[in-house]
């Protein structure tokens, strides 16, 4: 759909003024002593997965408005990430989704992987919906279930995701529970707690040695009195009864308004029990915006502690799954999804210049302005330069977002898809 010579005519057009840009903001933190190729090496070297289900719009439950040429399967969707990467070079793996995308023919997947340059990140259980010919429901939850039949399903459900995803060389699951209750009296906080526990170790035990199981927490939404994993705390300690290899996993959209994701971050990285993210952005609550979209200071402030955390020696955590959630009504979900890792990139680049013996110096001395104006000083430096070259570096697009607009490739997808072509899942 896009050539690398095509992408190459496109970055030539564009080189000049990039040039300019880039020398100045180089020169510029040459002298404040920044090795600017290190930053452009690690920037190069942060992939960040792309979820199987953000690839179609996604829609509420009052409306939907498909963009068009939407991927009918998850070999197209395998096609449409590979485009993605292709543009930015920053999106080499793939989020599979449960049923949503079960790896049917498994030799040809492997092979239009490869061909894409993309892996398999993880596998996402799905115990949130019934599905068609299923036996048990969960109506009123999954693992943490009263009843033993219901909580069996979810189990191998689980186990199964384990299974394709080992077909496809994933090394993590990631479980989300939307178990919880809508009203006071409805469920037994503890004995629903302690359920999920053992529910999820029987999971656990069934997981291969050098694989990590991601527990992800969230306040509310399916249920509105009370969910069974609904923070940090409570994935933590999960981790905690499971073993080494549980982790908690970070989705920005999870928390209430106002709380201090920051220092959510910082925790979890002291402890050791940091395992992923789910990029968004948030206004309200779980909206699934462009991640950066609303309060970039706060998603610089995030970085800046996993900068932090990942550059101190003495943080024992494992390496972090990054990957995107996020789903969209209005936008051209490929264009959102470009946008989303251009808004990671830069976000974490900036994390990179901060300075951080200077920072330390002022915390230990309490000199509060100082600790400010350093974080502030490295958030509003303009990095874009540095993304387009690491960009350019790794053989991708200098502005991806102008390079798929400028091959038409939404209007060739409809073409060969349909205009009414629906992606499955989300
Ligand atoms: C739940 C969630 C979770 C699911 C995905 C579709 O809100 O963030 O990660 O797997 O959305
Ligand atoms: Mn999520
Ligand atoms: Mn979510």
């Amino acid at each position: 759909m896009i050539s690398e010579q095509r992408i190459q005519e496109l970055n030539h057009s564009l080189q000049d003024d990039h040039q300019f840009r880039f020398n100045f903001l180089a020169e510029w933190l040459d002298r404040r002593g920044i090795a600017v190729q290190e930053i452009i090496d690690q920037v190069a070297a942060f992939q960040v997965a792309i979820p199987s289900w953000a690839l179609g719009t996604g829609g509420t439950r009052f409306g939907r408005f498909p963009a068009g040429g939407e991927p009918r399967n998850l070999e197209e969707k395998i096609e449409d990430i590979g485009l993605l990467h292709r543009l930015n070079r920053s999106s080499d793996s793939i989020s599979l989704h449960i049923p949503w995308d079960i790896p049917k023919d498994v030799p040809a997947l492997q092979q239009l992987l490869a061909e894409n340059s993309l892996t398999i990140d993880s596998v996402n259980s799905n115990t949130f919906q019934d599905q068609p010919d299923q036996p048990f429901s969960y109506k009123f939850g999954s693992l943490c279930h009263t009843d033993a039949s219901v909580r069996n399903l979810a189990i191998q459900h689980n186990i199964d995701c384990i299974n394709y995803g080992k077909a496809l060389d994933a090394k993590t699951l990631t479980v989300w529970l939307a178990d919880g209750s809508n009203f006071p009296g409805q469920q037994h906080f503890r004995r629903a707690y302690q359920r999920t526990a053992e529910s999820l170790a029987s999971i656990y035990e069934s997981m291969p040695a050098d694989w990590t199981m991601l527990i992800e927490y969230k306040p509310y939404e399916p249920h509105f009195y009370s969910m069974v994993i609904p923070d940090w705390g409570t994935s933590y300690s999960l981790c905690q009864y499971l073993g080494q290899n549980a982790q908690v996993l970070v989705d920005l959209g999870h928390h209430l308004p106002n709380t201090n994701i920051e220092q959510i971050v910082g925790r979890l990285l002291h402890f050791g029990r940091l395992g992923g993210f789910h990029f968004n952005g948030s206004m309200y609550g779980d909206d699934d915006l462009t991640t950066g979209s609303i309060k970039p200071y706060q998603f610089f402030l995030i970085f800046n502690e996993l900068v932090d955390g990942m550059t101190d020696p003495a943080v024992k955590n494992p390496s972090l799954a990054w990957m995107i959630d996020a789903s969209h009504n209005t936008k051209d979900p490929l264009e959102d999804l470009l946008q989303s890792v251009q808004s990671i990139l830069t976000t974490y680049t900036k994390a990179l210049l901060v300075n951080r013996v200077a920072l330390s110096q002022a915390q230990e001395g309490n000199d509060v302005v100082v600790a400010e104006e350093l974080l502030k000083d490295a958030f509003q430096t303009d990095v874009r330069p540095l993304v387009a070259e690491a960009m350019r570096q790794s053989g991708g697009a200098l502005d991806p977002i102008a390079a798929y607009r400028a091959a038409h490739i939404r209007e060739g997808l409809i073409q060969k898809r349909g205009k009414l072509s629906i992606a499955t899942g989300l």
